[in-house]
């Protein structure tokens, strides 16, 4: 189709630092999450959890639970076969199943398992009978060394021979920690069985509200035409709630079987113990370099731990750490071995940057040692390996195909706004007086948006303009960012555009908010349904006004004409003719609705370069983290101060994986950090001194052009806060350090000399 004057997606407001929407409400106490939902009747559900990492249920006494006063009901396992199974996503071919049991009955598998469900008329009630109810385990080993969940591997070009030419080898093994994705809001469901309607309304604090559906329809054998989901305001995901949750199926079932509404609100320490973690995995690599410190060859290993159930995601971190490899640079032989396996512990998913943050340390530890190594200067061997701006598209050797981007631009940017050399000299000079103080660059890219995402674009009786998604939001102001895309493309204010999104029963099925795809692929899918309800507007209008529907202009309020003489119809006008009319309505459909489901052509990948300055306290091993510079390319920027608030948000949980959080199990796999008391989180004061800064490469493979940014702050930033410090206790003979870089683990470093081979005097 030719595009008119009109059709070309002119930015006005893409592009525009507009003030959320949502803040308002948010910001006075009138946001509505599922804990603030109140319907008359409401039952309160809460568990008994395993105190066993693995054992086989003996016996299951609930009696005295049951005979509480204000007990309602306890749930405990079904019939093995009357309920259903969750969908996992199988991004690996040969992936192994585990059971997804909404209550166990023979086995408990995991600390935190719920193992029966008391349902009171009150949550203190409910809370209270749970402590009675008495299960008797008996322990057995835990798995150990099990065959894997999943095996994939990446081969390309010949790696015996880059390794057999290398004038080096440098080698790192890394140990991540597993970390708790922590959203403010901890996960809480609340389900109503409306009788008289025969339908299950379900309200979830979820990233994927369709998908929740379809996965309660599969548990509950029931029509996903019987079943809403409902994602209210949702306080912060992460990743942790992309998958439905044994807790969420008993709620709505615990519903349809009283006929009454069932709430449950997770406490933090539920969240710890039985919510999705991050990471976890241990990787190991070897690159081979030429004399002057090309890449040659990578070779990986990438054992991830995935506890023990699948969520929804469970491979795709892993998968993303392998694809990400060799992250970006140029590197035509590579053997990389990803392997799965379950534990006996909480299950590992998707958190925020997902397998993109272990592929960045794995290259960006390898890329420090090699430069040490051959005596060149970090941010040197970086850019004689940079893939070339004029290289994109451009397919890696795990197969990944890169759309677009300037890694050698992203990495000047950076030592400029460091003030590179002057800030190597200055570190020197620091070092020289006895300070321990360190630099560390990293450069990474991130694959963010491809598939499919729906949109629909349509005119409600009272004349709003409604844009509705099958993505969701969870507080990155989605409502905002998505009114600025259709408005440009229907030239009005993006005051005028209601967002809807989170409700499967008036928005299109969709994926959801998670994997930094809801701008790229949600938006480019609204600029698309926009685009054909402006044409199929522009037509009805044209019939409305008996004129030439090319000699209609778009103007802020709705359609006008000069020819033959002026007139216009208004988009309430409009709204108003399209529900009454029924001509009109049977030609160009109810609110002249264009509903689409829209597929990138490709992938987008983001990228981008940090330099970090640290200083350690000598006396304490404190770690002060001084100043992140940091350059991001998300492609074209929708709303530069929503992008802003993403990259400053992921950057505050990259310093928090990068300095303190670590989940921990003992050897009996008992979780010790429950709590905030023993799993620390990133505050005010350990944020330092930001410099952020962009360019845009827009992606050829969206109809936007964007790029994912919600994940950015967690990919990069760990790998160059931990090259900093190693940078900083170089002098002490430190050659590795794991995260989180405590000042306990900083001081035994400087004590002990640490290298990856473990602690030598
Ligand atoms: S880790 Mo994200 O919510 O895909």
């Amino acid at each position: 189709m030719d595009r008119t004057r009109d059709q070309v997606l002119r930015t006005q407001w893409v592009g525009q630092p507009l003030r959320r929407f949502e803040d308002a409400a948010l910001v006075t106490g009138k946001g509505r999450f599922v804990d603030d939902l109140r319907l008359p009747e409401t039952l309160f559900m809460e568990f008994a959890r395993s105190n066993h990492a693995r054992g086989l249920i003996v016996s299951l006494n609930v009696t005295d639970a049951e005979n509480m006063p204000g007990v309602v009901a306890v749930l405990k396992a079904p019939e093995p076969g009357t309920l259903g199974h969750a969908a996992v996503n199988r991004v690996l071919p040969h992936m192994r199943m585990l059971p997804f049991p909404v209550l166990p009955v023979a086995e408990i598998n995991a600390v935190g398992q719920p193992v029966a469900a008391v349902v009171a008329t009150r949550a203190s009630i409910a809370a209270d009978a749970a402590e009675l109810i008495h299960a008797e385990i008996e322990p057995v080993p835990l798995w150990d060394d099990e065959e894997p969940v999943y095996r994939h591997e990446h081969r390309a070009g010949d790696v015996a021979e880059a390794f057999a030419s290398a004038a080096q080898i440098v080698r790192v093994t890394i140990a991540h920690e597993r970390v708790a994705p922590v959203a403010l809001e901890p996960r809480a469901a609340m389900a109503f069985w409306d009788e008289g309607a025969q339908m299950l309304n379900v309200w979830l604090s979820t990233q994927t509200p369709h998908r929740a559906r379809s996965d309660l329809a599969a548990i509950l054998n029931l029509s996903e035409k019987k079943i809403r989901v409902v994602a209210p305001d949702v306080g912060g995901a992460f990743g942790g709630k992309a998958s439905i949750y044994p807790e969420d199926a008993l709620v709505a079932l615990a519903s349809v079987q009283l006929k009454r509404p069932v709430k449950w609100r997770g406490s933090r320490t539920e969240d710890f113990l039985a919510a999705t973690q991050g990471r976890g995995a241990t990787v190991s690599g070897e690159l081979a370099l030429d004399r002057d410190g090309k890449f040659l060859g990578l070779r990986a290993k990438l054992d991830y731990p995935l506890g023990h159930w699948l969520p929804f995601s469970a491979a795709v971190p892993g998968k993303n750490a392998a694809r990400c490899l060799p992250g970006p640079y140029v590197c035509a032989n590579v053997d990389i071995v990803l392997e799965g396996r379950a534990e006996n512990a909480a299950a590992v998913g998707i958190y925020r940057g997902a397998g993109r943050p272990e592929a960045a340390m794995l290259m960006e530890r390898l890329a420090d040692k090699a430069a040490l190594t051959l005596g060149l200067d970090p941010a040197e061997i970086r850019r004689r390996n940079l893939i070339p701006s004029d290289a994109f598209p451009y397919r890696t050797a795990t197969g990944s195909f890169l759309d677009s981007g300037d890694y050698p631009q992203l990495l000047e940017l950076a030592k400029e706004k460091a003030g590179y050399d002057e800030a190597l000299r200055m570190r020197d000079e620091r070092r020289a007086a006895g300070e321990v103080c360190g630099i560390g660059i990293a450069v990474y890219t991130e694959p963010c948006g491809h598939g499919w995402e729906s949109a629909e674009v349509r005119l409600d009786p009272d004349g709003s303009i409604v844009a509705a998604t099958g993505s969701s939001a969870q507080g990155q102001g989605r409502e905002t960012a998505y009114a600025q895309i259709v408005a440009d493309v229907l030239r009005t204010r993006p005051e005028r555009i209601a967002v809807d999104h989170g409700d499967t029963a008036n928005c299109p099925a969709g994926i959801g908010a998670l994997a930094s795809r809801s701008t790229p692929i949600g938006g480019s899918a609204l600029v698309q349904a926009a685009e054909q309800f402006r044409e199929k507007a522009r037509l009805c209008a044209a019939r409305l006004l008996q004129a030439d529907p090319d000699h209609l202009t778009l103007t802020e309020s709705g359609f006008e004409t000069a020819i033959p003489v002026r007139r216009g119809l208004t988009w309430r006008d409009l709204a108003r003719i399209a529900q009454a009319d029924a001509e009109i309505a049977a030609e160009f459909g109810k609110g002249l609705c264009t509903p689409v489901v829209y597929e990138a052509e490709g992938e987008a990948w983001s990228s981008g370069c940090v330099i970090a300055s640290v200083a350690i306290d000598r006396e304490t091993g404190v770690l002060m983290l001084e100043r992140i510079v940091w350059i991001d390319d998300a492609g074209t920027i929708v709303n530069p101060m929503l992008a802003q608030g993403q990259m400053i948000g992921g950057l505050a949980q990259g310093v928090g994986e990068a300095t303190l959080e670590r989940i921990v199990y003992d050897d009996d796999g008992q979780l010790l950090t429950a709590s905030f008391m023993d799993y620390a989180i990133p505050r005010a004061v350990h944020i330092p001194e930001l410099v952020l800064g962009k360019i845009e490469t827009p992606s050829p493979f969206n109809a936007l052009g964007t790029k994912g940014i919600g994940e950015a702050g967690c990919v990069g930033v760990p790998a160059a806060i931990v090259n900093a410090a190693v940078d900083a206790l170089m002098p002490f003979g430190v050659t590795h350090l794991d995260m989180p870089l405590s000042g306990e683990k900083l001081w035994s470093a400087m004590e002990h000399k640490m290298t990856e081979e473990g602690t030598k005097r």
